[in-house]
């Protein structure tokens, strides 16, 4: 759908005048675009998009997070390192919300200021890579540790309860609307096999023994920037389902888009598999921010975290296949079921690699800075 951008721009509180404006086209969710401003011969740019609001029911609410997140990120950090405080999110306000608007059709619109610099990977180049986006995910989860206030809104309720995942999934099934459950009998197959992964973390949730804290919920190794010159964290971004949430499920999903080098759409799966150094590297930069407050319980838990929400996405493509794609975007035929296979693969290399890779997070944690037990 075409959205007369330039116009919707002008909404947010500019210095200047909206010059250019050029989508982005890497998420799977939001619509992107980036906007350039002149003020008086200076530029300045900044993000534009629009929230999909049929993945976000409640956009104001994603923003009220978003904006509680942003200002209490930043005045921690401005605290020990200004220059890193100025490029942290920041969110323009429009000319009649704090930090959205709302346009003649109903889309809701956001703008952040656009972190210069700075750059963002869709896979692991290198370990070091993988260990300092880790690392930054794991200091974000220590900066919301004393978010003040009420809980956060749940912006996805039950994102990732993954019984409700699987139920949803065989519902899905059992309809079988676009006639594709017949070409996706094998990932069907280890779905309902593996089907008992779903209830471990809710039953430790349910009886007390592991805690709910404030997680991201979508550590994709993409929703971090990193310094263009140094490599250096910079920040945390796409903070659409920071809300309620389980540490291991953040290191699960890095497990997932960072301990191996393919794309989330290979096609050709003998390259989809952990790797192990690149695992390492994933564990240490986490290791290093959260072994100070993190329970036994939930360090002894992260390989499993990362099988667990591979499963999980691996079924949350699999539903959306069998149903139409009508939730991710895709571009091609059968994008959702490559998707899958990709997936089920990651979840195979790591139950193979289990012992090893619980050996490394051990290591890391003993390694790292820990003082909480
Ligand atoms: C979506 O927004 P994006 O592209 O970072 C999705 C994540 C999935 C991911 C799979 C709100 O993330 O949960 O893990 O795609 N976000 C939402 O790549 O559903
Ligand atoms: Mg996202």
């Amino acid at each position: 759908m075409a959205y007369d951008v330039a116009s919707i721009a002008r909404h947010f509180e500019l210095a200047g005048k909206p010059e250019a404006i050029v989508p982005i086209t890497t998420g799977h969710i939001n619509d992107t675009y980036v906007v350039t401003e002149n003020a008086g011969g200076q530029t300045a740019r900044y993000v534009l998009q629009r929230i999909n609001h049929y993945v976000f029911k409640e956009p104001v609410q994603v923003m009220a997070n978003i904006l509680r997140i942003t200002k209490h990120i930043k005045s921690r950090v401005s605290k020990a390192d200004p220059a890193l405080a100025s490029r942290q999110l920041t969110v323009i306000p429009s000319d009649e919300e704090p930090g959205w608007h709302r346009d003649s059709s109903g889309n809701f619109w956001r703008m952040y200021g656009f972190i210069e610099n700075a750059v963002t990977y869709d896979t692991p180049e290198s370990s070091d890579l993988a260990c300092e986006a880790a690392r930054m995910f794991g200091w974000f989860q220590g900066m919301l540790t004393d978010l003040p206030g009420s809980p956060l809104h749940e912006t996805i309720p039950g994102f990732h309860d993954t019984p409700r995942r699987l139920r949803y999934f065989q519902q899905i099934l059992a309809e079988d609307k676009c006639s594709r459950a017949k070409g996706a009998a094998a990932e069907i197959d280890f779905v309902l096999e593996h089907a008992a992964l779903c209830n471990v973390l809710p039953d430790l949730v349910a009886t007390g023994r592991m805690p709910v804290r404030i997680a991201h919920n979508d550590t994709k190794i993409n929703n971090v920037m990193l310094d263009k010159n140094t490599g250096k964290g910079v920040c945390v971004i796409d903070l659409d389902t920071v809300m309620p949430g389980l540490s291991v499920h953040d290191f699960g999903d890095l497990v997932r888009t960072a301990a191996c080098p393919a794309a989330e759409d290979e096609r050709d799966l003998s390259k989809v598999v952990i790797d192990v150094s690149l695992f390492d590297a994933l564990a240490q930069g986490f290791a290093q921010e959260t072994g100070r407050f993190l329970r036994p319980v939930e360090k002894s838990h992260m390989v499993f975290g990362g099988t667990l929400i591979t499963f999980e996405q691996m079924i949350r493509f699999l539903t959306d296949h069998l149903a139409g794609d009508v939730y991710y975007k895709v571009h091609r035929e059968g994008h959702n079921l490559d998707r899958t296979r990709t997936q089920m693969k990651l979840v195979q290399s790591i139950l193979e690699q289990e012992e090893i890779l619980n050996g490394l997070v051990e290591r890391a944690y003993s390694n790292s800075p820990n003082d909480a037990n």
